[in-house]
């Protein structure tokens, strides 16, 4: 029942799952996010999913604010949140959110919080719910240096995948939530201080994490 002139990906009106990926805005004197920039460079669908992209403000309490009105007004399937991670080496795909925020440098908006929780009272931590080994399985097998990871940080990522899965916790159904984080960019290192990661392999990481993620809300 697949509409016969759309390209494979796309299934017409019968396709109803929604997948919001969301990049962050620059910070700590960048001049750009590679986490938006690959985010936007996406296709709008991917694997008989539909995409919606936002770009999330690097501040602790807009990021939260931010994600609290997606999640209300579109009511995704799954979640994708996507951050830079300076010096990472390669593609991380993080398991776990931790209720702390312990910023060594200040957000977007000054705020620079020491030990303090994400949510009062939260739990712990709280497991991402996206299929992390396998999208780690995939970038691999597509020649995508990837690995797991086992913390977010104490800033404002782990802070955004705390806020969704706490969220989604709460909601029924709960939508998938996870993060990957990406190296620099190529432009953001040119000294060779800090590996980097092209562009375009960037961007094809993505695709397959959220292919991963399609194929799983199918089951
Ligand atoms: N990376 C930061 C916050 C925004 C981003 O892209 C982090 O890893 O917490």
């Amino acid at each position: 029942d697949r509409q016969r002139d759309h390209p494979p990906d796309d299934r017409g009106g019968n396709c109803q799952m929604k997948i919001l990926v969301t990049g962050f805005t620059p910070f700590g004197g960048e001049q750009i996010n590679p986490s938006w920039e690959a985010v936007r460079r996406l296709p709008n669908r991917i694997g008989g999913a539909e995409l919606i992209k936002h770009e999330i403000p690097t501040e602790f309490d807009a990021s939260g604010a931010a994600l609290h009105k997606l999640l209300t007004e579109l009511r995704p399937d799954a979640v994708l949140c996507v951050g830079q991670y300076g010096g990472a080496n390669c593609i991380r795909v993080e398991r776990v959110a931790i209720n702390l925020r312990d910023a060594r440098i200040a957000d977007n908006a000054g705020k620079q919080p020491t030990d303090e929780p994400v949510v009062a009272g939260g739990p712990d931590a709280y497991f991402a719910t996206i299929p992390t080994r396998e999208i780690v399985d995939a970038l691999r097998e597509q020649g995508i240096p990837a690995q797991l990871s086992y913390s977010a940080g104490t800033f404002v990522c782990n802070n955004l995948l705390y806020c969704a899965l706490h969220e989604s916790e709460r909601s029924n159904p709960a939508p998938r939530c996870g993060f990957v984080h990406v190296p620099y960019l190529p432009e953001q290192t040119k000294d060779g201080s800090a590996p980097s990661m092209g562009m375009e392999m960037m961007v094809k990481a993505l695709h397959i994490a959220v292919e991963a993620i399609a194929e799983e809300e199918k089951q």
